[in-house]
């Protein structure tokens, strides 16, 4: 039975309780859910600092999840902090919820919107939206000014702020369907399908049913290339101010498999 790694890259256990309870909802019977969040970094991820201050721990951890035996990742942050950096340090199949969500979106609807929380967090989205070919389809990205951690327990007004945001895709931008533009978002994807009449698309559940998917046709990340396993040569001549940290507790989180040189 395959294990899935749903990793959220902030440090708030709540999130992460909630982020693992929506990829059990809809993981398949056979499929163990690991849910887990760094020991340290930042407490919510808006905008580009906080995105750089989890990486490094976001990288030991999910090193770690291999070794634990996950077969696949998934990373639970709306900016897909270090897909490609992770898809170099693992084998299995890493997979972002904003790549995922965008994905399954252009393919059950002809325009969609995102609804995210903070503005600080739309360029970055924007950016991804550009990166993985969705330009055309996305009608825009828009924030309902509500701060990640609100989403713990979010409030009516909370909800309201979003379901509000959600309506203006749809009347100003003429979006057909919803994506949630966060993974503190999940569980409040089914309230905001049935409120708005359109398909609301929620990235954790997405990603765990593509990793599944991939796992089961047998592929994981090929070795060749831009994906290839760091170097330890070239850590180690990184020398210890720079490299100490980083490498040696990625080192010691992951199996020395065949490490092969570029
Ligand atoms: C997320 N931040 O999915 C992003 C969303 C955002 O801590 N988890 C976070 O607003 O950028």
């Amino acid at each position: 039975m395959p294990k899935l790694l749903v990793i959220n890259p902030n440090t708030t256990a709540a999130m992460t309780r909630a982020i693992g309870a929506a990829a059990r909802a809809v993981a398949a019977p056979g499929t163990e859910i690991v849910a887990r969040n760094p020991e340290s970094g930042p407490a919510s991820i808006e905008g580009p600092y906080d995105q750089a201050l989890c990486l490094q721990p976001l990288l030991v951890e999910i090193a770690r999840g291999e070794r634990d035996g996950c077969a696949a990742t998934v990373i639970a942050c709306f900016d897909d902090p270090g897909v490609a950096a992770a898809r170099c340090l693992v084998a299995g199949p890493v997979i972002g919820i904003a790549e995922a969500s965008l994905r399954a979106a252009a393919v059950i609807a002809a325009r969609f919107g995102i609804v995210t929380t903070v503005q600080a967090a739309v360029p970055g989205i924007e950016e991804l939206v550009v990166r993985h070919g969705a330009a055309r389809v996305c009608a825009g990205v828009r924030a309902a000014d509500v701060k990640v951690l609100a989403l713990e327990q979010p409030s009516a007004a909370t909800y309201r702020r979003i379901r509000d945001c959600a309506l203006r895709l749809l009347r100003e931008d003429a979006a057909d369907a919803i994506v949630l533009g966060c993974a503190g978002m999940s569980a409040l994807g089914p309230r905001l399908a049935r409120d708005l009449g359109v398909p609301v698309i929620d990235g954790v559940g997405a990603a765990v049913k593509w990793a599944e998917s991939l796992l089961a046709l047998g592929l994981a990340t090929s070795k060749r290339g831009s994906y290839a396993a760091p170097d330890p040569v070239s850590a180690r001549r990184r020398g210890p101010a720079r490299a100490g940290g980083t490498d040696r507790a990625i080192a010691a989180a992951a199996p020395t498999r065949g490490r092969t040189t570029k």
